[in-house]
């Protein structure tokens, strides 16, 4: 290394260059053939190189000493060296599982780490856990835990194969759907990211093409600028989307637009779930008067809009954000439902959607393959917690809860390792995940940062970033593969988590199991190895180890042309042969399933759930991902630039509370407070805020939240009994400008 050079890259934001000189990453330039390049890489120099890293090993003081005079999270910290560090780390690991077995280990360790195949940090951990005998695992993810619940009744299918495999391409939209109608937008903000990376960011695109088709594209969201300015826009409460949908429902049935046929041959439950939206089992009707008070979207729109989607091909669009929220599982169930009631799942551009613009690469035409994969081995513990429940487990070992007909209990948990996941930033209702994390006996996290998570550790290691380290980048539908050249020395004493978990598995005499004997290198090189071979049999022709490393990147021919797959066309075409995976063989508009596990929240079909808040706080926040960042990543360098997070407001509420433009403000509820700086906007609409995620949890000795994380307001709760996904969305809160200092 040394002197000056630049090479390229890949991240979860795409690809880029990187300009190093001794041993510095000094700059970074978009990827030349990508249209929309994300501004996150460049806060890469300053953050890769900043005082905040963890330059060594270091343990907690008050753990050290065995003693309680400080908590987790109000304590100092020893460095260590290495050798210290792996005993000391070891002799916990053999403790706990001699004491309580493996069963009291928890290795969720839900995050998004950094790309690149074989230094995917939760596949580190859980490999190096299952060698010394397994771990509580957590299932499911914060982005869409509630859907991976539901749509297996409904659909039949895995959430993922419906998101990667039976959707609508761009193309097939293009060629195809008159209506675009879309609830909580697709953003081309968050479809920048994708995991493992989506290389030629075209989102914006599509819609310029769009509308030049003359599209009829509506966004149903209470944020103008969550869809591209080519879209309508349709103002919307949240949480009341459902509502919305039923009403959709009443106006499709009444006015004989349903398809009938279609809900005959191909759904069940149908008949018994108009009695619901009609008013006919004792409840109100669901007409677009009614729907018309809760979502605040006039009663003639709502019929225009149910007209219009019955005229020409149309597309339902779902955010995953809608079920990010309590009750999120009945907007994608009704979605469903109301593309069955327009007949048109199975035809090109009709039907359902979910998660366009949510993730970059969904809706890409690149053919399917198996990319470079690290195996993590089989985890003899067979227990796991919905990820979201993380805090709920801490406070309630041995305590019974729901999920998804299951009655299950809570493990006991001694000890908690994590590697490349900032829970301090991502989970709900941020003080009592504190509390919660005061329980276990151990907690161990490998971070290249100094993250409020990594601050709440005993022992923390130090890892190296992506940068520090060569691997292989490859993301599900994206044409391009990387080879990810190392750029710069470790920084500090940092190491890669691959060679950490390699020193633990010596101290617990399992190395030959977690390495097999293999370097890092030789690592890499095995699993590209066996991803070429495949890749060739399949007929992609992709270069060989040591071209691509010489190459830098190549972009496969892996993109499908005329003939694109039509989600659900078999099942279409003959249901009978070709049966749905749900117990009737069709889309179960009723459940019988769901109405035996008795959840009052869920019965055996979708209903409208009133979000349930506390009127004490009039606003409603949203908290959606970041414009300029990856999740709390970079953040260091991101602070830097903005020392405060955005808080987004109607100008009529900020007014009302004489409140202006670049004013610091103070938001709470019962459950904590933050800070933020104000920004009022025309595009969200009054009684609803919305402040980003990403901050660091720093609360000060008075418990406010000087980073400005929205999570120290939202609520801990599950999603329902069925999903007990992440509620982020929605929740009830209260401002005032900061009279501190
Ligand atoms: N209020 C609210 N909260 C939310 C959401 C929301 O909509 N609203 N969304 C949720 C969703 S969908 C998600 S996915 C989560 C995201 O939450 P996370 O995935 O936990 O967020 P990240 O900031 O990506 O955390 C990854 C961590 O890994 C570290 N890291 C990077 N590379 C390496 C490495 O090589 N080794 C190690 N050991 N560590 C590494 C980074 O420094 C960072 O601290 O947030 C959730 N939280
Ligand atoms: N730049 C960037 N992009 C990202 C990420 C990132 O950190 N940075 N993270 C990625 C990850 S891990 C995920 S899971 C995806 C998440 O993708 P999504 O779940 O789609 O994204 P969110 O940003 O949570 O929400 C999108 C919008 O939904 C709207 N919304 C919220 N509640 C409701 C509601 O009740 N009804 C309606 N109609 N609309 C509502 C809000 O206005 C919000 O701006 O994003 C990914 N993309
Ligand atoms: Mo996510």
């Amino acid at each position: 290394m040394g002197k000056k050079f630049s090479k390229v890259t890949t991240s979860h934001w795409g690809a880029f260059n990187v300009f190093v000189e001794n041993d510095k990453i000094i700059d970074t330039e978009p990827f030349h053939a990508d249209p929309a390049p994300p501004n996150i890489s460049q806060l890469v120099p300053n953050a890769v190189h900043h005082s905040k890293r963890v330059d060594q090993p270091y343990v907690r003081k008050s753990w050290l000493k065995k003693n309680t005079t400080n908590a987790r999270g109000n304590d100092e910290y020893v460095p260590l060296s290495w050798e210290d560090a792996i005993d000391l780390a070891s002799s916990e690991l053999i403790r706990v599982k001699n004491d309580f077995g493996n069963e009291a280990i928890f290795g969720g360790s839900y995050g998004w780490a950094s790309a690149g195949r074989f230094h995917h940090s939760q596949s580190q951990l859980h490999r190096f856990l299952n060698s010394i005998g397994g771990y509580v695992s957590s299932y499911a993810s914060y982005s869409t835990g509630a859907a991976q619940a539901i749509i297996p009744h409904v659909l039949g299918l895995n959430f993922h194969k419906v998101t990667w495999g039976e959707i609508n391409s761009w193309r097939l939209i293009e060629k195809h759907t008159d209506n675009l109608i879309i609830f909580g937008g697709i953003n081309p903000k968050n479809s920048q990211v994708s995991m493992g990376g989506s290389t030629e960011h075209d989102v914006s695109n599509h819609f310029k093409n769009f509308k030049q088709l003359r599209k009829n594209m509506i966004s149903i969201s209470p944020q103008q600028d969550d869809s591209p300015k080519e879209t309508n826009w349709l103002p919307i409460i949240p949480g009341t989307d459902m509502a919305l949908m039923l009403a959709i429902a009443y106006v499709f049935e009444t006015e004989e637009l349903a398809n009938q046929m279609f809900l005959n041959t191909h759904s069940s439950g149908y008949q018994l779930f108009k009695k619901y939206f009609l008013g006919e089992d004792g409840h109100s009707a669901k007409t677009p008067e009614w729907a018309s008070q809760e979502t605040g979207i006039d009663a003639s729109t709502i019929r225009d809009l149910a007209r219009s989607m019955a005229s020409g091909r149309t597309l339902i669009c779902v955010s995953w954000s809608l079920q990010r929220a309590r009750y999120g599982e009945h907007p994608f169930w009704m979605a469903c439902v109301l593309a069955a009631m327009l007949g048109q799942i199975g035809l090109p551009g009709g039907g359902v959607g979910f998660g366009y613009g949510a993730i970059g690469n969904v809706g890409k035409t690149a053919q399917r393959m198996q990319g470079p994969l690290f195996e993590q081995g089989q985890n003899p513990i067979s227990d796991f917690i919905p990820v979201s429940r993380i805090a709920d487990m801490l406070l309630n070992p041995g305590g019974p809860y729901n999920f998804n007909g299951e009655k299950r209990i809570y493990p006991d948990i001694k000890l908690v390792y994590w590697c490349g996941g900032n829970p301090f930033h991502h989970h709900q209702d941020l003080n009592r995940l504190n509390n919660a994390w005061q329980h276990p006996e151990t907690i161990i996290v490998n971070e290249p940062w100094w993250t409020a998570t990594a601050q709440r550790a005993d022992i923390v290691f130090p890892a190296t970033t992506q940068f520090e380290r060569s691997d292989i980048g490859w993301a599900k539908g994206d044409p391009y593969i990387f080879y990810m050249p190392q750029m710069i020395p470790p920084v500090g004493l940092a190491k890669n988590d691959y060679d950490i978990f390699t020193a633990l598995s010596k101290k617990l005499n399992c190395e030959e199991k977690f390495t097999e004997n293999q370097s890092s290198e030789e690592w890499i090189e095995g699993i590209y190895d066996k991803f070429y071979k495949q890749a060739r049999s399949q007929g992609i022709n992709v270069a060989d180890f040591e071209t691509l490393k010489e190459k830098n990147f190549e972009r496969m021919s892996i993109d499908q042309d005329e003939e694109d797959y039509v989600p659900f066309k078999a099942f279409r075409d003959d249901p009978l042969k070709n049966p749905l995976g749900t117990p009737s063989g069709k889309i179960e508009i009723y459940s019988e399933k769901i109405a035996k596990f008795n959840y009052p929240e869920i019965p055996g079909h979708p209903i409208f759930n009133k979000p349930c808040l506390d009127r004490k706080f009039p606003l409603r926040l949203l908290s959606p991902q970041p414009h300029d960042k990856l999740h709390s990543q970079l953040q260091v360098a991101a602070e830097e630039i903005s020392k405060h997070a955005i808080l987004v407001m109607n100008p009529q509420d900020a007014r009302k509370r004489g409140i202006s433009e670049g004013d610091l403000i103070k938001i709470w509820n019962s459950r904590g407070s933050c800070l933020a700086t104000l920004r009022p906007q025309e595009t969200i609409i009054p009684g609803v805020i919305s402040l980003a995620t990403g901050a660091w949890f720093s609360p000060a000795e008075d418990g406010l939240d000087i980073s400005g994380n929205p999570n120290v307001l939202t609520a801990d709760t599950g999603t329902s009994d069925l999903g007990q996904g992440s509620a982020a969305h929605n929740i009830e809160v209260e401002v005032e400008k900061y009279q501190g200092n």
